[in-house]
């Protein structure tokens, strides 16, 4: 699109937000400094992954967050509101192999140009806390922790079965598995076994699950989230007894106990088979002789070891020659498989499938012609009809078909069952979490090293403390696929810090996610080289009190933050559970799309709209298909760059447009008219500032004695404004205030002082209050108006505005209007208005008009500020 004509600006903007923004760096307005005698406020965005360019996404995200940090300065609270880059990760690496640009220089270019952009915006940030997660200064304290960690035995390795990402060469947490596909490249993940570092954070399931109850400044969505994900169960370990299920008669060999989890043992009435992982050892022992077996793993192994993923696989059996005795039915036998869905890392890697009451278990019985019998019915089923063969039943209902435990609902038949397998020594309750340890090895260059050292001799041994950081080496290639740490020619030859003799680097990284798990400790003393943070300063200013960011952060940064918080605590660092008090998820930023004839994407600046609904192509005039608004994407292209817009139209207009449109949890529309329309509003606050302060009296005033209607009438908007929009900010209701802002401008617009002295110093309150009120979001205008009111000091220091209470009150009440008793309709008068006043308002009410017809009325009763009765 083209960039608008702009009118003759009278404020220019270029100018002036430039000028405010040297001011507040001079006077480092915005350095936080710890100061017991105030209460402290911490205010925190998610920290941005230096890409190259800052997007819309950020935009909104920093203004968001600058609004409440500017906001609680102004309530006196003492405001730490940094800011920092996350700043290793994959696409460094990327780059390198792509541009053939180091790594490092890649990041630091990066966060130049994005820091440049962010200080274009205004935010109200203390810089001298600035850090970037790449820097040896900040990530040795980190290496240190683990080690801590470690040697609280938090952290551990672990010979696991891993999803690796044939494509980025890595492993990938589970988490990172989004549909069989590696989170970043997209490949479908393998399955691998490797030994891995793992931090032990279900360590503190339990505790990371209860008290998501106490954050209440938390969105529900969220703790419902991190609730599902740590996913708690009661449930049972149940014993089989195996036997030889090949027909062969001469086989004696005695097979043992199968031990299974379920967290339905309500059902195991109505098991029908059971399911071995593939990686489960049993299935390992058959396979030695089996061919048909070892093909069968071989397929499994090409999935990765994401729950989700394994529950969307079609499910695959292999019939092993076993059998399995139910432990309640004598004489009862199922048969055992080898199933794609059964994981080994869950419960004991084996199952008993109940397919009338479960989904996967239904699809696999149909799929193997095995028996699918209905054990649990609703309360009020008809138990002639009742079947389960089309579709598992898998609500809470009634047991049948099940013994002694018939008749009982769901828990009390777990808690009897259970009771029932650990009488006969065949079974036994148990809790069960879904959340699994965090593996965070990858094998990558562009990551935090892992400080441990291996050594022939003694095995793992910690770098020694006085050895940190390990440092990454500069010299590295990218020119072949794998970890360039491990091929690099010396850097990972080392002697063992125990024995002295040959040792190796661990030429893992850690996982970035480790990175953004305590930044915000750091931020609380950063510049400080003995210890990640300074004790003192820490506890003054944590917890973060709000953090703001991107919903697609619900489950793992937040959960990860809160474990490191804990292992922190469990190695006497810090005392605190929780590292952030309220949490706001923002919405994103969407545009439409635009589509050419030929079916490409265009950016929103190659089009014209023509005759408002028409779109061309700006190049060729062709007719542009106009897509649906969806999240700003590249891919797409239907994205807008930031440094245009504050380029064309100011910083404070590109705040402005972002806090106005939509609430903040919900997503954004962005789109040029509604830029141009909050451009032109702040035009059009500083032609009204200016025409007003034409006739106002100077700043400092004495309040006159007598206030005119209309002077009182304008008091009272910018006062209950006042109220309105304080409310609006701490309840994050940032588009009503802009919205009571737009209302209170009109008020001031309108008012015509000449000759009115009272309402000329009202004039100014009215001016003072709003200039006050715009400053946390469009700063650099609220600077320059306040400047032009005649005062001296920065608006930035300036304290919140408070409401005259008495203003506040509604001062018209309804009266009712009465013909013969009757009511006829209703006025508005002001409170206590005189009698006279009264009367000749409710006597030209139209609904009493035309019920009078022409009567004269006999007598009219007034009862102050309730009824006005006339009689004919
Ligand atoms: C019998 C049964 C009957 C089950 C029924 C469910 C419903 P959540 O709730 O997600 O924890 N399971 C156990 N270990 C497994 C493994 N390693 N891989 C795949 N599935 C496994 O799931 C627990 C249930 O998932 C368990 O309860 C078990 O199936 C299955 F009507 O046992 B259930
Ligand atoms: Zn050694």
């Amino acid at each position: 699109m083209s960039t608008p004509t702009s009118p003759i600006a009278r404020y220019n903007f270029h100018e002036t937000e430039a000028r405010w923004q040297k001011v507040w760096d001079e006077r480092q307005t915005f350095r936080a400094v710890m100061d017991r005698a105030k209460p402290k406020y911490y205010v925190l965005e998610m920290f941005p992954y230096p890409s190259g360019r800052i997007h819309m996404g950020h935009v909104r995200n920093y203004t968001q967050g600058d609004v409440i940090a500017r906001y609680k300065r102004a309530r006196g609270f003492n405001v730490l509101h940094p800011m920092g880059w996350d700043a290793f990760g994959l696409p460094a690496e990327n780059a390198a192999m792509e541009k053939k640009v180091h790594p490092k220089k890649w990041t630091y270019e990066n966060i130049a140009t994005m820091k440049t952009q962010l200080k274009s915006m205004g935010l109200s940030l203390d810089w001298s806390r600035e850090l970037a997660t790449c820097d040896p200064s900040y990530y040795r304290h980190q290496q240190k922790m683990f080690l801590d960690f470690w040697n609280a035995g938090l952290a551990y390795r672990k010979e696991a079965w891993v999803n690796w990402d044939p494509v980025d060469n890595t492993v990938l947490a589970n988490e990172q598995v989004i549909e069989g596909k590696g989170w970043r490249t997209g490949a479908p993940v393998e399955r691998r076994k490797l030994t891995q570092w793992n931090l032990k954070i279900t360590h503190f399931a339990d505790e990371l699950l209860s008290r998501l109850d106490t954050l209440g400044r938390w969105p529900e969505k969220v703790r419902l989230m991190q609730a599902n994900w740590i996913g708690k169960s009661r449930g049972a370990r149940v014993f089989w007894q195996l036997t030889d299920g090949s027909g062969a008669a001469s086989s004696k060999k005695d097979w043992g106990k199968l031990e299974i989890f379920t967290t339905r043992p309500d059902t195991l009435y109505g098991a029908s088979f059971m399911a071995l992982s593939p990686e489960h050892p049993l299935t390992a022992e058959l396979a030695l002789k089996d061919p048909g077996l070892q093909h069968f793993i071989a397929e499994c192994r090409k999935t990765g070891t994401a729950a989700a993923e394994v529950e969307t696989a079609e499910k695959q059996g292999y019939k092993l020659p076993l059998l399995a005795k139910h432990p309640l039915i004598p004489g009862k036998t199922v048969q055992v498989y080898a199933a794609n869905f059964v994981l080994m890392e869950y419960g004991t890697g084996a199952i008993f499938g109940c397919p009338g009451h479960d989904e996967r278990d239904h699809e696999f019985a149909i799929k193997y012609g095995l028996p699918i019998l209905p054990v649990v019915a609703p309360a009020d089923a008809d138990l002639k009809s009742f079947s389960v063969a089309q579709a598992p039943f898998i609500e809470d209902g009634v047991i049948i078909n099940s013994d002694f435990l018939n008749g009982l609902g769901v828990e009390e038949a777990k808690a009897k069952v259970i009771a029932r397998l650990e009488e006969m020594g065949v079974g036994k309750g148990t809790t069960q979490y879904r959340l699994r340890d965090w593996l965070v090895s990858r094998q990558r260059y562009w990551g935090c090293p892992i400080p441990a050292i291996h050594c022939d001799k003694c095995g793992v041994v910690p770098v020694p403390a006085k050895d940190l950081p390990v440092k990454l080496p500069d010299d590295v290639t990218f020119d072949k696929p794998g970890n360039p740490l491990d091929r690099h020619p010396t850097w990972k030859h080392v002697d063992c810090p125990k024995c002295g003799g040959k040792g190796q680097r661990e030429t893992d990284t850690f996982d970035t996610f480790i990175d953004s798990s305590w930044y915000f400790d750091r931020f609380t003393s950063p510049g400080l080289e003995t210890a990640p943070f300074d004790r003192q300063e820490n506890e003054y200013w944590m917890p973060v009190d709000q953090y703001i960011g991107g919903v697609e952060h619900a489950i793992l940064h937040l959960l990860y933050s809160r474990f490191w918080t804990r292992a922190m605590r469990e190695v006497q660092m810090t005392s605190r559970d929780e590292p952030f008090d309220g949490l706001f998820t923002q919405g994103m930023v969407c545009h439409e799309t635009y589509r050419a004839t030929d079916g490409t994407w265009l950016m929103p600046e190659e089009i014209e709209r023509v005759d408002g609904s028409k779109v061309v192509r700006l190049s060729d005039r062709t007719p542009v298909e106009v897509g649906r608004s969806e999240k700003m994407s590249k891919s797409k292209k239907n994205v807008v760059d930031p440094d245009q817009i504050i380029r064309d139209y100011g910083a404070d207009t590109a705040r402005w447009f972002m806090l106005s449109d939509s609430p903040p949890e919900r997503d954004l529309e962005w789109t040029e008219a509604g830029v141009t329309g909050a451009w032109r509003f702040q035009q059009r606050l500083h032609r009204i500032a200016t025409t007003a302060l034409a006739e106002v009296p100077p700043a400092g005033a004495p309040k006159p004695a007598q206030f005119s209607d209309a002077a009182t009438a304008l008091r009272r908007a910018a006062h209950k404004t006042i109220a309105g929009l304080t409310a609006d900010i701490e309840a994050f209701h940032f588009n009503k205030a802009v919205a009571r802002l737009y209302e209170l401008a009109s008020s001031i617009d309108s008012a015509k002082a000449a000759g009115d002295d009272s309402l000329k110093w009202v004039l100014r309150e009215a001016l003072e209050i709003f200039v006050r009120l715009i400053g946390p979001m469009t700063p650099h205008l609220a600077e320059e108006l306040w400047q032009a009111l005649g005062h001296r000091s920065l608006l930035a220091e300036q304290p919140w505005p408070l409401p005259e209470d008495a203003l506040l009150v509604d001062d018209t009440v309804t009266v009712a209007v009465q013909l013969n008793g009757k009511l006829r309709g209703t006025i508005a008068l002001p409170k206590d208005a005189p009698k006279e006043a009264a009367e000749k308002a409710a006597l030209v009410q139209p609904d009493l008009v035309r019920g009078l017809e022409g009567r004269t009325p006999k007598r009219v009763i007034v009862v102050p500020n309730r009824i006005v009765n006339i009689v004919v």
